[in-house]
């Protein structure tokens, strides 16, 4: 294994027109990693510190502070030390010493965090999914695939983020991309029918100004049967509530109305009875951690992920396991900061028997790490916004490049996925 010969970081911009960082790591043998992070706009309270400027020539959208703080501190610190990935992620949590990677920032420690495993996938000539994962990384993800954009993603009035559909129906990943794909042409031609607009959203799904989640729902519905699919055969479909941001005063403000948490967990149930939902991403606030006591126990045969709840932090989630709440995960590195964190919440959660789903940030870039990673730890799902918007689709498309070079290894779980041995 060779040592670091260079870690350098640029500001480049997001799928927001953020700005956002690059790191770019060279070893001494020669072999380079570039790495650009990702940025969310619904965030969890817990989720580890993003550093952005207070001012400069971006104002507070800036990354230039952190920019600098790879390019000076941590180069100085990594310049000659063996490339070990665990070892390395180590040292930058110590050299950080906060508690939510504030000194130094998530984004910048994680921008090293992959470009080292870039560069040491590289050195070894494997593939990122192999070199992470190891020989027996197969499992292709099923697509989440957010098509309708609603909460902070989009202005279309909806309080429910992200209308998914997840074709679990097909026989491989390559398979359920066409499903998807079908679905989104029917529903623009739907939308367009409808005299509404086909303007996309922050994660490339439509945000058409519709009444409510019910309509949304509908429309989906009519877009899957359009495209000849059966719903709840061919395509299913998931949501994304991001309930943290409906919950104040111990009530959720959706659609007009303040309700309980026993309410709205009825509502839901209404929605589960008439729709083939079979996920539900933060259904209740990371706050209420009664109302997901709640949920968990009345609708814990559909795969419920918390995402804002459990942040990727591996001691967050130990204790909502123990609380016995939620069933999966949702895995996004920059909510914790480091790849080898986020591999010991992947660990934990299918230790106790924990889906985890792994995802984009609404703010992405061309980087398609989170394509390799979904399947490094063969975890069978992947969340990456709908098929259109290029930051969106450089996973998908990474992920097909996979299966080709998996060939006949590759496994596509499809429905399997969504169930639980009780
Ligand atoms: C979410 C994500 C990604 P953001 O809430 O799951 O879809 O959104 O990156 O804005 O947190
Ligand atoms: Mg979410």
């Amino acid at each position: 294994m060779s040592n670091i010969r260079l870690v350098k970081a640029r500001q480049v911009f997001d799928s927001r027109g953020n700005p956002t960082l690059e790191v770019s790591i060279e070893l001494s043998s020669g072999a380079v990693g570039n790495a650009i992070v990702p940025s969310g706009a619904s965030r969890g309270e817990r989720e580890a510190l993003e550093l952005r400027d207070q001012d400069g020539p971006f104002g507070k959208r800036g990354v230039l502070k952190a920019v600098e703080k790879v390019n000076n501190e941590i180069s100085k610190v990594l310049y000659g030390v063996r490339a070990d990935l665990f070892e390395v992620d180590k040292l930058l949590i110590e050299l950080d010493g906060t508690e939510n990677k504030s000194r130094l920032g998530a984004n910048s420690i994680l921008g090293v965090s992959i470009a080292l495993a870039r560069a040491l996938a590289k050195e070894a000539g494997l593939a990122l999914y192999k070199y992470l994962g190891g020989e027996l990384s197969c499992v292709m993800p099923v697509p989440l695939m957010n098509f309708i954009n609603g909460g902070v993603h989009a202005d279309s009035g909806l309080d429910i983020q992200e209308f998914m559909i997840v074709p679990a129906g097909a026989e491989s990943f390559s398979e359920s991309l066409r499903f998807g794909a079908l679905c989104f042409y029917e529903l623009r031609e739907i939308l367009k029918s409808k005299g509404l607009s086909i303007a996309l959203g922050d994660e490339g799904g439509f945000a058409p100004r519709l009444k409510n989640t019910k309509e949304a729902l509908e429309i989906l519905m009519m877009a899957i049967e359009k495209s000849g699919f059966e719903a709840g055969r061919d395509i299913y479909i998931a949501l994304d509530c991001a309930a943290s941001e409906l919950y104040e005063n111990g009530k959720y403000k959706i659609e007009g109305k303040e309700l309980s948490k026993e309410e709205l967990i009825g509502f839901y149930k209404e929605l589960i009875e008439e729709f083939p939902i079979v996920s539900l991403e933060d259904p209740m606030a990371e706050d209420d951690k009664e109302g997901w006591k709640l949920i968990t126990k009345e609708l814990g045969s559909i795969q419920l992920v918390g995402d804002d709840l459990f942040v990727t932090n591996s001691g967050i989630l130990k204790e909502g396991i123990e609380e016995g709440i939620a069933n999966a995960v949702l895995i996004k590195p920059n909510q914790i900061g480091t790849l080898s964190e986020t591999f010991e919440t992947i660990r934990l959660a299918s230790r106790y028997g924990y889906k985890s789903i792994v995802s984009h940030r609404s703010g992405e870039s061309e980087d398609s790490f989170i394509a390799h990673l979904a399947v490094a730890c063969n975890c069978g799902q992947i969340k990456t916004g709908s098929i259109a918007r290029s930051e969106r689709t450089a996973k998908y498309n990474e992920l097909l490049r996979i299966e080709e070079e998996l060939s006949s290894k590759a496994q596509f779980l499809g429905v399997g996925v969504f169930s639980w041995r009780r």
